[in-house]
């Protein structure tokens, strides 16, 4: 892991004054774990997979043994991977912001669940979660972690494929999780926008809205986004590296 970048001295008092935080985690911050991004040029998923191919419901009727094996196998690789200093410093801040009384809103895109892993308890999943499947005939939904699909696609009780529980391209997202997101954004004094491109909406449009609720904007992220003019702060590095500064400043 290389050295954790100084924050600027602004940022250490912004987050040591804040008394609402808001965080939203895209798939960089998993990226120390070992989990490839999405868009990340030679890494990345997209770079392998056109997700047109397999992250939407067309893909999904067209072919279900494909996009139900893919996901399978993004889920047997999120349960082999483990939490990292990122994910583990997100739910120290958590905790020290319950301790001292003030609001903490963890937000991610995320569908590996290390969040809860490494210990976050309030976690708002916008694309749901790779150990949820749910069945497309009877809507029985539930946690698949550890198990062994014996077939593709997995199968229900009651005979229908199951599909998982993630959100894909032209789906709406969960209503409740994304205005709880939306609330938090509007009322929080600071937000970390930490391992996402912001290329997926409605996601990236809690980083304008935070801007618009006049909270200190900070993005964590080892290139700079499209958000750059928009940031109060962009911290240059790594989440494993930068977020357990942050953690200590609170
Ligand atoms: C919807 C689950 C109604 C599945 C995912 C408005 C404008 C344009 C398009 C649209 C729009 N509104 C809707 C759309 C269409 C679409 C969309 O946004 N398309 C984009 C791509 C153009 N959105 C939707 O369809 C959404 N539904 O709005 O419904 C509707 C529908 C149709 C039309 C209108 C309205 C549903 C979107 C949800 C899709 N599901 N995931 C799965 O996982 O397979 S999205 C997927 O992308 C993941 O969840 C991922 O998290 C998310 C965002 O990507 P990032 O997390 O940002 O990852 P990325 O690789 O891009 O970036 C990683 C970053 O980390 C980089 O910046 C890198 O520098 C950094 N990094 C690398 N290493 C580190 C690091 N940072 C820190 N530390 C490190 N070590
Ligand atoms: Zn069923």
């Amino acid at each position: 892991m290389s050295e954790a970048p100084s924050l600027p001295a602004g940022l250490v008092d912004a987050v040591r004054n804040a008394s609402r935080i808001a965080a939203m985690t895209g798939a960089g911050i998993s990226a120390d774990s070992g989990i490839p991004t999405f868009r990340d040029a030679l890494s990345g998923l997209w770079a392998h997979y056109d997700p047109s191919e397999l992250a939407t419901p067309e893909a999904f009727e067209r072919d279900p043994s494909r996009v139900t094996r893919w996901y399978d196998e993004r889920r047997c690789q999120a349960e082999r991977c483990t939490p990292n200093a990122g994910h583990t410093a997100l739910a120290t801040l958590e905790r020290r912001c319950r301790e001292t009384g003030r609001r903490f809103t963890l937000i991610t895109q995320n569908v590996d669940r290390l969040h809860q892993r490494a210990g976050s308890e309030n976690v708002l999943e916008l694309h749901g979660s790779l150990c949820r499947w749910r069945c497309t005939a009877c809507g029985e939904e539930r946690e698949t972690w550890g198990e062994v699909f014996e077939t593709y696609p997995p199968l229900c009780g009651c005979g229908g494929p199951r599909r998982p529980g993630v959100v894909w391209f032209g789906e709406t997202l969960p209503r409740e999780t994304i205005r709880g997101a939306q609330e938090a954004v509007a009322e929080c004094d600071l937000f970390l926008s930490i391992g996402t491109s912001g290329a997926v909406m409605p996601a990236a449009a809690l980083i304008a809205d935070a801007k618009a609720s006049w909270a200190t904007v900070v993005e964590v992220n080892p290139h700079p986004t499209r958000y750059a003019s928009w940031l109060d702060y962009a911290v240059a590095g790594r989440g494993a590296d930068v977020l357990p500064a942050l953690a200590d400043a609170v």
